[in-house]
C-alpha cells in the first residue's frame, strides 16, 4: 500500500459546509481524532481556494475534492493549480477517459503529490452509467499505475469486486458510511479508509460522534 498521507484513524473529514467558521468549529472539536480533511465545492466556492492552505497550516491533510473531469489539458491545469495552493492529493474522475486521467497523473507525479481516481461512486443515479463502466475504469487507474482509488460505501457487493482487480497495493478510501446507508465493517473489507461528512458536522455532538465512529472502525479492523 504506497501512500504518502498518513490518515490518522481511517477516518477523513467530508467538510462539505460552506462556512469556514462552521468548519472550523467543527474541527477544534475533532482535531485530536482526525488529521485528514477533504474539501471539495461547497466550502471552496464560498469561502475560496485560500481554505486549502488554511487547514494546511493547521496541520491537516487536505484532498482536494474537485472530482476533476475535463480534457486533458484543462485537467493539467485545475491539477497544478490545486497542488500549488498546498493540497496534498486532488480526486479526479476516470469516466473522461484515459487520457484525461493520465494528465492529472503526470503532473501529481511531476509535483510530488497524490491522486484518487473515482471508480464508482455511492448515489443511486451513479447506476445509470458509472457502475457499468467502473471495471473498466479500474482497468485505466491500474493502466496507468495509479495506487488511490475512491469506492462507494453503499456498494459492498462491488467494492470487493473492484479490490480484487486493484490488488493489495491499491489504497481506497470509500465515502457513503451513515446518512447514505453504507456501513463501516462491511466498507472496511475492501477499503482502507472512510470520508464522513454530514454524521460528523450534522451531530449535536461531532467529537462524541467521531469517537464513536473511530470505535466502530477499530471493532471492524481487529
Ligand atoms: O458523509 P456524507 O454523505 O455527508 O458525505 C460524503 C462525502 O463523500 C461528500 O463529500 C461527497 O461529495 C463525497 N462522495 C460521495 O458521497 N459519494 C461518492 O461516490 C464520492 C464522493 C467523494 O468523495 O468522491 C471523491
Amino acid at each position: 500500500m504506497v501512500i504518502k498521507l498518513k490518515i490518522k484513524n481511517k477516518l477523513i473529514f467530508a467538510a462539505d459546509l460552506d462556512n469556514l467558521d462552521e468548519v472550523n468549529n467543527i474541527l477544534n472539536q475533532i482535531s485530536n481524532l482526525i488529521n485528514t480533511v477533504k474539501i471539495g465545492y461547497p466550502l471552496v466556492l464560498s469561502e475560496g481556494i485560500e481554505c486549502i492552505s488554511k487547514f494546511k497550516n493547521l496541520g491537516y491533510n487536505v484532498i482536494a475534492d474537485f472530482k476533476v473531469a475535463d480534457i486533458p489539458a484543462t485537467n493539467k491545469k485545475i491539477c497544478k493549480i490545486t497542488f500549488e495552493k498546498g493540497a496534498d492529493a486532488i480526486i479526479v474522475h476516470g469516466f473522461v477517459g484515459k487520457d484525461s486521467v493520465k494528465a492529472c497523473k503526470d503532473i501529481a507525479k511531476k509535483m510530488n503529490k497524490e491522486l484518487f481516481l473515482v471508480v464508482d461512486m455511492s448515489h443511486p443515479g451513479s447506476r445509470q452509467f458509472l457502475e457499468k463502466n467502473s471495471k473498466e475504469i479500474a482497468k485505466i487507474g491500474l493502466e496507468l499505475g495509479i495506487k488511490n482509488y475512491v469506492l462507494p460505501s453503499t456498494k459492498p457487493k462491488i467494492g470487493l469486486e473492484i479490490r480484487k482487480i486493484l490488488g493489495d497495493e491499491a489504497f481506497v478510501i470509500s465515502p457513503g458510511i451513515g446518512v447514505q446507508g453504507g456501513e463501516i465493517k462491511k466498507t472496511l473489507k475492501f477499503a482502507d479508509a472512510i470520508i464522513v461528512g454530514r454524521s460528523i458536522y450534522q451531530s449535536k455532538d461531532p467529537m462524541t460522534t467521531t469517537k464513536k465512529l473511530i470505535n466502530h472502525i477499530n471493532l471492524a479492523i481487529s
